[in-house]
């Protein structure tokens, strides 16, 4: 049986040490500098409140499981989870119209909820002031966590199983033998080990950098403050209950409440954010009683009192007794960082976990661990999801200290930060800056969204009757109507799209066709100048990633792929004799679509690029004019076009060359919004919103991408002969109303009852209307009208066939 050791005893290492011994893993060590289970860790002085909601459904399912679970874990001193209910108030209009967006997450993800009035509000929390809330959401399973309890009880759980805890054991080291981990150096000696897990909290990046490793954690100070007694709550809770009112959030004034029998505890994040100096952490909190607890600092709770009471009167006669700056982990995007090392096996992370999401956490580290694949899609918090732009401290600073000032503002999802941009952009950017691009941000990557160059052509086209939607003022924001003149010029002239920010890796050497032919689902082993969709599965069968394959060369192929994870996983199971790039930052792409690419490209090309010479799904290496260029017959968008490669020194005037060759032509930039749009008329899916590694192809509606007769093996082809048929499948859904929008996530009802969640929309200049993608029952066929959930309002859909525009392919295939 496998050693494993686990580096700290918070509420992240005993949940595992847990879940890795219920699977029979009982061979386990659970390592912690402190005493047990008060280690001095966050865990220590968290005051666990667990509101399940979140935009992310994995996180959801995350929190989920840790209410299941600490709901049924059983302490000497009483409960380990209390449902107290959660309650989140709104003082802003703002805010009220996002907590139906919240609703709405919380339908989509399964989590029972309800929107309340002011009075319903009080009804609930009668200590908040009536005429200050515009309303509230009430999530009853919400409660709180009594994390010290759930740690020692699912440390004992493991212990009982053969798990041994030693506390007062400082890990110095990791031991390896250079390819794997052999064990940890404590204070107290060697102990061997196969798998050791970082679970140190925000101690884990300093662990991890010894084995070199990054993780992107900052460990910043929050400020969490109790009141002395207050009149209100005498009586109300016994010792042990402790709450009995739901936990509180006032997230437009940043701060969140629970009781603690007659008094009330008060965290804040209103302050500036105070990221923590690990160099002088020990000697700054030597005379606190935790080394994860800084003196209170008083002018920066000041605000929060204000509003503290400005929230609750009953504060007015009380005071802050006991208060601290605590400190935990932030990370640049808010989520967990999961994974093995990749260039040591065994060494693993679970880190900059909350104490919501720590069991769902821990059950899937402990399956990835065990059986290799979380039997949930835990992309978001996959380790490797970083580009390499995002592992500079400069970065990881500036992006959590970020994550931290908006931890509850209201984020709209094409909102991008202001700070660190135009780290990565294209060799097109100044052309593209000069036609008035507006910059969405994505990977580190400035991408156009639209053109405001096009605008008087929009105003044209607008002119001559094409539909303009009066979207509401949420859909509105980080967009364009322009971008609607740019998906229509694209069908009916030509467009040019910066696709440079497309993940692509050259992967060669003589093991290169055989390589990917085994990791991927269609047959890639053609001949050169073959393009093929594939896909990337897991061991399960699920959808990892999808990728373009070209095989530019016997034994060199362009890979197009979609994140960092594609090349981590690539990479753990490439053999010696191929060699793979990452080629994206030193290449340049740019797509040209539309009826006229042909009229456009070939006069500049030696190559014929006719139908019947340059094939639909084909590639060459050629000229465009004097500039040396690989051309893929390839179309995201669903057009006639080409996607057209050079390094990048050639790439401005790559852009130069096409923007003139097509100025006859009437040829535009256009941006994200449109190439969005009509990929989705296209049925296109977008790997990581459609769908993940939660979903087998046939769901996806990807099957057409799996080869299951090709002559060798791949990965995830055994999960999927013994796969069911789905229960639920992607499908495409159009709006009645032309004015209907959605951005995803919003739950998809029939007769009431809530069956499904969009994942991506668009508005089709084709159609008129929004198209959405969404996760359906099987059962529910095209033609079937749908309801969808948006921001209070409910438009109604229809499920409809796939693609929705152009199924016979002509538009591509001419
Ligand atoms: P920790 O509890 O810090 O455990 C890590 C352990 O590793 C520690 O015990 C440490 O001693 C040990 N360790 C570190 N390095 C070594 C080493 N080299 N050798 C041996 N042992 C080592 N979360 C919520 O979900 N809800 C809340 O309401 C909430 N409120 C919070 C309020 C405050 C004031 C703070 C500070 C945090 C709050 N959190 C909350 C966050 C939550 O407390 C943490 O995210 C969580 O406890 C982290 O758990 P962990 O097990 O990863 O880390
Ligand atoms: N271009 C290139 N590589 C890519 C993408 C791209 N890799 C990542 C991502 N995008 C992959 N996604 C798709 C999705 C659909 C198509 C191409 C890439 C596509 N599909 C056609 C269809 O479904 O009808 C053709 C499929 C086939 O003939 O097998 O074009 O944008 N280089």
């Amino acid at each position: 049986m496998p050693k494993v050791v686990v580096i700290g005893a918070g509420i992240v290492g005993t949940s595992l040490a847990d879940e890795l011994t219920a699977r029979g893993w009982t061979d386990v060590t659970v390592v912690d500098r402190g005493p047990l289970f008060a280690t001095g860790g966050s865990t220590s002085h968290a005051p666990g409140l667990v509101f399940q909601t979140n935009p992310s459904k994995t996180m959801t399912a995350f929190a989920r499981y840790t209410v299941e679970k600490f709901s049924a874990l059983e302490h000497p001193h009483g409960w380990a989870f209390n449902p107290v209910g959660g309650l989140e108030v709104a003082t802003t209009p703002t805010r009220l119209a996002d907590l139906h967006r919240k609703a709405g997450w919380a339908q989509s993800w399964g989590i029972e909820g309800r929107l309340l009035t002011p009075d319903e509000c009080l009804a609930l929390h009668p200590l908040i002031d009536r005429d200050r809330v515009l309303g509230g959401f009430h999530t009853p399973a919400d409660g709180l966590a009594k994390a010290l309890r759930a740690a020692e009880a699912q440390a004992r759980r493991a212990e009982a199983r053969g798990a041994t805890l030693r506390p007062h054991t400082e890990v110095l080291g990791i031991v390896d033998n250079g390819r794997r981990v052999t064990g940890v150096r404590t204070t107290d000696g060697v102990i061997d080990a196969d798998v050791v897990v970082c679970a140190a909290g925000f101690w884990g990046a300093q662990l991890a950098r010894q084995v070199g490793l990054v993780l992107p954690l900052v460990p910043m100070a929050h400020q969490y403050a109790r009141t002395g007694q207050i009149a209100e709550l005498v009586g109300r809770n016994s010792d042990l209950a402790e709450a009995g009112l739901p936990i509180l959030r006032h997230q437009d004034q940043d701060l969140y409440f629970r009781e603690h029998v007659d008094r009330l505890g008060i965290g804040s994040y209103s302050h500036r954010p105070m990221p923590v100096d690990m160099s002088t952490l020990l000697s700054d909190t030597a005379d606190e009683a935790m080394p994860s607890m800084l003196p209170f600092t008083d002018e920066d709770f000041a605000p929060a009192w204000r509003a503290a009471v400005d929230l609750i009167p009953a504060l007015e006669d009380s005071k802050v007794e006991e208060a601290f700056n605590g400190i935990f982990s932030f990370t640049p995007d808010g989520m967990s960082i999961m994974g093995e090392h990749r260039e040591l096996a065994g060494f693993w992370v679970a880190e900059a976990v909350w104490v919501t999401h720590s069991a769902g956490v821990a059950r899937a580290t402990a399956e990835w661990i065990i059986d290799g694949t979380p039997s949930i899609d835990t992309h978001e918090c996959d380790l490797y999801r970083f580009e390499d732009v995002a592992r500079s401290p400069r970065f990881i600073m500036q992006t959590s200290s970020q994550a931290f000032v908006e931890v509850y503002d209201v984020i709209h999802p094409h909102q991008y930060r202001t700070a660190l941009r135009g780290l990565r952009t294209s060799p097109f950017h100044s052309r593209q800056t000069e036609l008035g691009a507006y910059f969405f941000e994505g990977g580190g990557w400035e991408r156009p969204a639209w053109f405001e160059s096009n605008a008087a052509l929009a105003q044209q086209l607008f002119d001559d009757g094409l539909a303009v939607p009066q979207r509401d003022e949420w859909a509105s924001q980080f967009w364009s109507p322009i971008s609607i003149a740019e998906a229509r010029w694209t069908r009916e002239h030509i467009a040019m799209y910066d696709m440079t920010p497309l993940t692509r890796y050259e992967v060669a050497g003589p093991g290169a066709a055989a390589f990917l032919q085994r990791m991927t689902t269609n047959n890639v082993d053609k001949s050169v100048g073959s393009v093929t969709y594939t896909l990337l599965l897991d061991d399960t069968g699920g959808v990892r990633s999808d990728l373009t394959v070209a095989r530019l060369a016997p034994d060199t192929f362009q890979v197009g792929a979609n994140s960092p994870m594609d090349f981590d996983w690539l990479t753990r199971h490439k053999p010696a004799d191929v060699v793979m790039r990452d080629i994206t930052g030193g290449t340049c792409c740019l797509g040209v679509w539309g009826p006229h690419a042909r009229a456009v490209l070939a006069p500049l090309c030696p190559d014929d690029l006719s139908h019947e010479a340059f094939k639909y799904f084909r590639a060459i290496h050629t000229h465009l004019d004097a500039i040396p260029v690989t051309m893929m017959r390839v179309s995201y968008v669903g057009e006639l076009g080409w996607e057209i490669y050079t390094s990048a020194e050639y790439g401005s005037a790559l852009w130069d060359l096409v923007a003139d060759a097509g100025a006859a032509y009437g040829i535009i930039p256009a941006g994200r919004i449109a190439f969005n749009s009509l990929r989705i008329e296209k049925a296109y899916r977008s790997w990581g919103t459609d769908m993940t590694a939660e979903h087998l192809p046939a769901a996806a509606g990807l099957e057409f991408a799996v080869r299951m007769a090709k002559e060798c093996d791949f990965v995830g082809k055994a999960a999927l002969e013994q796969a069911a048929a789905p229960t639920s499948v992607l499908r495409s859904i159009v709006f009645d109303d032309p004015d209907a929008a959605v951005l995803g996530k919003e739950p998809v009802s029939v007769d009431g009852v809530c069956v499904g969640y969009v994942t991506s929309a668009g508005y089709s200049a084709t159609i008129g209307r929004t198209i959405a993608y969404a996760w359906l029952p099987a059962h529910i066929d095209v033609g079937r009208a749908v309801d969808v959930a948006y921001r209070g309002a409910t438009h109604t859909a229809t499920v409809h066939a796939e693609p929705v525009v152009d199924p016979e392919m002509t538009r591509i295939r001419r």
